[in-house]
């Protein structure tokens, strides 16, 4: 074991305490915790225009975001989705009592691959829920094409693509709901929080309701709600984010474009196809080790955390393999044997802002040190 300061696959962006303190004063001084105030409308819009996109609707989480979005839609029957995610979006459609249907990602982008969509079709399907994995776009024009042809709603789990665009545009814009999450972990974060961008007015107002137990008023409440506001204080630390949030991204694209260029040389180690620059949230720095590397994923994993680099093998195990899952016949290995494979290649490597590039330079040589070292345990 190594004596070093760990390093995690990510840590928060923080702004100045300092700099919090006249925010908290402020609620302090007028009282106003939760229930859509001052610094929630605020928020609200200054992530519409950040992000580019006409409506949002703040959520304690991700998680809860999605299951009200798939309620907003009265999503019922079979959704098709993807294995390879973190386990948050197939357990919103449990929770909707809704059975996931799962269909194999493309291999090079490691998304939901849309030649599988048409054939997992049902007569039971309502929906797809395809996710942005590591904030790299799905091939949304596809996607857009089948749900169009059959009738179906595209609710996107872009938990990981906040201020990604896609051919000149947010990519939070494509399909019927986008999905954000804003939890520690990720590029922006209110420390736990969520969002459901929409593109109208109506559904935004459903939407508001459904997060507020149904209440439309006082008296009156139209549905069975939940109570899925974002508070006053993760309000304001949001705000505050959001004005170093460009910083952040510049240090992020600077250790990615490190990485690249570090790990280009060494054979069996595959950096996913770079994203363009300008559109691109580098919100995680996923590795694949092949059979050429000599080496076992299993093995440079363990090797990174003996020198105390937390790395993590995002998305390891699939969802499918999960007990809640396994038993369903689209979660069979046969069913998804690229999903399967990069399960077993995938390590997340350390990115954040605060992470020097002399770190970066660090894990690039123990991953070069152990490259066809023969440890394969
Ligand atoms: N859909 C997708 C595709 C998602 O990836 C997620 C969340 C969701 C939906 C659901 O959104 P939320 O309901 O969470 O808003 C983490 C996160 O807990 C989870 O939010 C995230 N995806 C997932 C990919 O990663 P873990 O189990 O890896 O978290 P944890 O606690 O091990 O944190 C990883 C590292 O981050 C730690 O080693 C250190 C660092 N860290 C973490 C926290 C919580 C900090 O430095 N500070 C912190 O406060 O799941």
């Amino acid at each position: 074991m190594s004596d070093k300061k760990p390093i995690y696959v990510t840590q928060p962006l923080m702004p100045d305490l300092q700099d919090f303190l006249p925010y908290l004063e402020e609620i302090w001084e007028n009282k106003i915790l939760t229930n859509g105030g001052p610094f929630h409308q605020q928020l609200e819009q200054a992530l519409c225009d950040y992000l580019g996109v006409k409506h949002i609707c703040l959520f304690t989480n991700g998680t809860l975001a999605l299951i009200t979005a798939l309620q907003a839609l009265r999503i019922t029957g079979e959704v098709i989705t993807t294995p390879y995610s973190f386990v948050a979006t197939a357990h919103s459609l449990l929770w909707n009592g809704i059975k996931p249907i799962f269909v194999d990602i493309d291999p090079l982008s490691l998304n939901m691959d849309p030649a599988r969509i048409e054939a997992a079709i049902t007569p039971h399907t309502t929906a797809i829920m395809p996710v942005h994995c590591y904030g790299r776009p799905c091939d949304v024009e596809r996607i857009e094409k089948i749900a169009d042809n059959y009738g179906l709603k595209v609710i996107y789990d872009a938990a990981h693509a906040f201020g990604v665009r896609h051919k000149g545009s947010s990519v939070l814009n494509c399909g019927d709901l986008s999905v954000l999450s804003f939890h520690a972990t990720k590029i922006f974060n209110t420390f736990e929080g969520g969002a459901i961008v929409c593109p109208d007015a109506k559904t935004k107002q459903r939407i508001d309701h459904l997060k507020n137990f149904g209440f439309v008023d006082e008296v009156t409440v139209v549905a069975p709600g939940i109570n899925g506001k974002m508070s006053e204080i993760n309000a304001a630390f949001g705000l505050l984010q959001l004005k170093g949030i460009d910083a952040a991204r510049l240090q992020r694209r600077a250790i990615d474009g490190r990485y690249r260029e570090r790990l280009a040389a060494i054979a069996g180690i595959d950096c996913l196809p770079a994203g363009e620059e300008e559109s691109a949230n580098h919100s995680y720095f996923p590795i694949l080790v092949k059979e050429a590397y000599g080496t076992s994923r299993d093995a440079l994993f363990q090797l990174l955390r003996d020198e105390n680099i937390y790395a993590r093998r995002y998305f390891y195990p699939l969802i499918s393999d999960f007990p809640m899952y396994r038993s369903m016949p689209t979660a069979a290995h046969s069913n998804l044997p690229n999903a399967l494979q990069a399960s077993r290649q995938i390590i997340c490597l350390p990115i954040y802002p605060g992470l020097d590039l002399d770190q970066v330079d660090a894990i690039c040589a123990i991953v070069e040190r152990h490259a066809q070292a023969g440890l394969t345990p």
